[in-house]
């Protein structure tokens, strides 16, 4: 008797690059043999054949997994993978990035507060303005002698977080940070790419008109009198699923903590010496940032260990951090990159700094690609040699775990958390600054693999980005894709991603596994695998602008 066996190909289902390893996967639940396949083109004659090599077990999904290479296929192209009855269409070309690495950076647009989005820029998903936060009370937790308990402050603008409609300083600085990196380490590429937003066109490249909407807002986050930064700008609690405008809560600025500070310093810091360039459009901007950076830093030397807790009345994401070690390191270094000011340089450490991907709890690693980024500025000022060997030991092991997995990707076992598909998109980050260290380019061929995951070949056969592929999510946890009548979620949003968590389980009552890398549900209901988030598109736009510029080269 022959048992059934249920066969699934996953596939990249945005495409493969030109010259680009190319990885297919046929899986099932059940071992099988390995499996012949052919590959027409769309004149439908067969361009390649093969058979895929013997399935391996893949824990973390509970799936044998085999897998067939046609890096050899080239031509540009639409082709058709078939396998017994099984088929499935996939793109080779050049440009496979192009539209989704726009899309990835629009996304900050339409999760603008304070801001109506036209039909111009936002086609179906135009909007009228909501949270427009020029009345936001001190919170009794954040009252200081020039501040009061319910001073009305003005802190317009910024993203928001999530598929909430708070705005976080912690979770800005990682989200703002990476986004301004792309533009650091990518200045030409960036400096061409558009964006369809009101401010485009003009000198001020399209990316830094959109950082701007975040980083004006966090400008609103610092108490002038002391240079502390406020953790968050909230509602008491998360908003009922309405529209930006039909929203009613009373929003409040919420306790100064000492990673608030130290994310509000490390990305001002080095805002500044970006804006810099623009002081002739922007005049004064870049010294406000920088000063603003400075008053930051000082207060939370002054404050080391003011942690955040939500205040009993507030029921709001925490991003909480009891370890501010790394935020110390970081916004040290920021600061000495874009002063030379010999008191940060005494505060840096580097043999203290994490390697690791970076996080929102710990975004220390961020400091070592600066640190890599900056070499010929600091190497005669501080141990650049130790940063770069601790950069390129994470790429290593990210690389082996790329060959050498079962499914050829870059995540192991104990990435899948809250927000795991970010830890793809960061690790593709971290390969991608490692080839440019190093110009080997087998770290750049690793990111290209990894990102593989994101697009569809994974654990579930999702295409974890709104918009793109033949299987992306539809119902993305998004307030405002959910209120919005129109039947598609905003394009462009990377979904947190599968993790056994299931945190909500009480709303969604069954996921379809149980396995790490297949527990994921495309549904609202599940805001810990199906949300969308600042801190997690920014990288999945940092490498897909970056993988789609090295095959534009
Ligand atoms: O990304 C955050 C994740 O690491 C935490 O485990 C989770 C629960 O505390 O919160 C996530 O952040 C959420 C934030 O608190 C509120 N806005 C939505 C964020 C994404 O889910």
């Amino acid at each position: 008797i022959e048992t059934t066996v249920d066969y699934e190909v996953r596939y990249n289902q945005v495409g493969y690059f030109v010259d680009k390893s190319k990885t297919i996967n046929v899986v099932s639940f059940n071992n099988f043999s390995p499996k012949n396949y052919t590959i027409l083109n769309s004149s439908d004659d067969i361009v390649l054949s093969g058979t895929t090599t013997t399935p391996n077990y893949w824990s973390d999904s509970n799936e044998y997994v085999a897998k067939a290479d046609v890096s050899t296929l080239n031509t540009p192209g639409v082709y058709k993978f078939k396998t017994d009855e099984l088929e499935i269409l996939y793109n080779v070309n050049s440009d496979v990035y192009e539209s989704i690495s726009e899309a990835a950076l629009k996304y900050y647009y339409y999760n603008r507060a304070s801001t109506a989005i036209s039909s111009t820029y936002g086609g179906v998903y135009a909007r009228n303005i909501g949270h427009e936060d020029t009345q936001v009370y001190v919170h009794s937790s954040a009252a200081s002698p020039t501040r009061p308990v319910g001073t009305v402050i003005s802190s317009p603008k910024g993203w928001y977080d999530a598929g909430d409609y708070n705005k976080y300083i912690v979770n800005s600085g990682i989200a703002t940070y990476t986004l301004l990196a792309a533009y650091e380490h990518y200045e030409t590429y960036y400096q061409s790419k558009s964006i369809n937003i009101p401010e485009a066109g003009g000198v001020i490249p399209d990316i830094l008109d959109e950082i701007k909407w975040n980083l004006d807002w966090m400008l609103t986050m610092q108490e002038p009198s002391d240079g502390g930064v406020y953790h968050k700008l909230t509602g008491l609690n998360f908003s009922s699923i309405v529209m930006p405008k039909n929203y009613s809560l009373k929003r409040y600025v919420v306790q100064k903590s000492t990673a608030a500070a130290l994310n509000f310093a490390a990305v001002m810091a080095m805002a500044s010496r970006i804006y810099s360039d623009y002081n002739t459009e922007l005049p004064g901007y870049s010294t406000a940032l920088l000063n603003a950076a400075k008053s930051a830093y000082a207060w939370a030397k002054a404050n080391p260990a003011v942690y955040f807790t939500n205040p009993v009345d507030v029921k709001t994401g925490q991003y909480g951090d009891t370890n501010v070690a790394g935020e110390f390191q970081w916004a040290a270094v920021e600061l000495f990159i874009s002063t030379g000011d010999l008191q940060y340089k005494s505060d840096i450490n580097i043999s203290t700094i994490k390697n690791d991907i970076p996080t929102w709890q710990s975004p220390e690693p961020l400091a070592l690609i600066s640190i890599a980024f900056h070499k010929s500025l600091l190497s005669s000022q501080i141990d650049t040699n130790t940063a770069i060997n601790k950069l390129i030991s994470t790429a290593d092991a990210l690389k082996s775990q790329v060959a050498s997995s079962v499914m050829n990707i870059s995540l192991t076992s104990q990435n899948y958390v809250w927000g795991s598909n970010s830890r793809i998109a960061n690790q593709v980050f971290l390969l991608i600054r490692a080839y440019e260290i190093t110009n080997d380019a087998s770290y750049l061929n690793a990111a290209y693999k990894a990102m593989d995951y994101l697009l569809g070949r994974n654990g579930t056969g999702y295409c974890y980005v709104t918009g793109y592929g033949s299987q992306p999510p539809v119902n993305s946890h998004h307030r405002i894709s959910k209120a919005d009548n129109v039947v598609l979620p905003i394009p462009g949003m990377l979904a947190g991603g599968p993790h056994s968590g299931q945190q909500d389980i009480s709303a969604c009552a069954v996921y379809p596994s149980n396995y790490k890398a297949a527990s994921y549900l495309d549904d609202w209901c599940s805001y810990s695998t199906n949300e969308v988030a600042i801190n997690w598109n920014a990288p999945l736009a940092y490498a897909l602008n970056a993988l789609q510029y090295y095959q534009d080269e």
